[in-house]
């Protein structure tokens, strides 16, 4: 499971005020950190809802900028607004970076579609169209197949695209869990090229101890088919059921990794 870092995201408490104040060393060092802890990608996403979209913009440019001159990692431009994405991928200059994201809307698609062709970057698809996200899963599904219409269209191949099934609090609506993990498992039987994401956090939204309920639903979806997780490398309890969920599935030959990360534990 490729993690992602999360922490980079204007809603989360402080992160609003370190990129209104354009604070370098503050940015850097949540980049840092997650990377430390094992991110493959850090999620980087300013949009800070008052604002307007070419403050977002001007944020994005800024946040990518100054991560790529600080430290050595990959990003994930994190936005709803094509043009933002688009900012984000062009000040990048080459370094592998994930394009987060778009919906299955013809509108949205013709417009980051292409980008991520253009820019031969990997695309995170959400399970959603104009009218919302599906409350079942044929609904997602058929939300995916029309992003693999697009792909198609576009010369984007399906190992490029991540779909998202897209979280929602159960806090929320309690059968919307089992509704994500069929989900998943229905991508993977429908286009076994195509990969999978979830941006884990969301599940347990306005509930107690989140960091288990995290935990819990990431074991469920890797069984699902899970290849990627939007979430906080630095919780131990996550990191955990990363190393063992992907040994337990058989992708990790021997426990190899699983042996050396927790070996001197035990
Ligand atoms: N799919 C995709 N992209 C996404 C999301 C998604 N980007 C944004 C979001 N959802 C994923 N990122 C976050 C970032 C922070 C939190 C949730 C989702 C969050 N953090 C709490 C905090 O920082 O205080 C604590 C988290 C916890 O304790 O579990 O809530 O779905 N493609």
């Amino acid at each position: 499971v490729i993690i992602i870092g999360e922490k980079i995201n204007a809603s989360r408490p402080g992160v609003k005020e370190i990129i209104e104040n354009r604070d370098i060393q503050g940015l850097l060092a949540l980049a840092r950190e997650q990377a430390e802890a094992g991110a493959t990608y850090i999620d980087v996403n300013v949009g800070i809802g008052t604002g307007t979209k070419e403050e977002e913009i001007k944020s994005m440019e800024w946040a990518v900028e100054t991560i790529q001159n600080g430290i050595e990692t990959n990003l994930c431009i994190d936005s709803a607004d094509p043009k933002v994405l688009k900012a984000g991928i062009d000040t990048r200059q080459g370094r592998a970076s994930i394009i987060n994201s778009t919906k299955a809307e013809e509108k949205t698609l013709e417009k980051v579609v292409p980008l991520a062709s253009q820019a031969k970057a990997p695309i995170i698809a959400l399970a959603m169209d104009e009218a919302g996200i599906p409350k079942d899963v044929q609904g997602r599904l058929n939300a995916c197949r029309k992003i693999v219409s697009s792909c198609e269209k576009h010369g984007v191949s399906l190992e490029n695209v991540y779909f998202d099934p897209l979280v929602i609090p159960v806090s929320a609506d309690a059968g919307q869990g089992i509704v994500t993990l069929n989900t998943i498992a229905g991508i993977k039987e429908e286009f076994p090229l195509a990969k999978t994401v979830v941006g884990l956090s969301n599940i347990s939204y306005g509930l107690p101890a989140r960091s288990m309920l995290n935990a819990a639903f990431l074991h469920m979806a890797i069984y699902a088919g899970l290849d990627a997780a939007i979430m906080d490398p630095a919780d131990e309890g996550l990191a955990s059921a990363v190393k063992a969920g992907r040994a337990l599935i058989g992708k990790d030959r021997h426990f190899r990794r699983y042996t050396k990360a927790f070996r001197k534990n035990n």
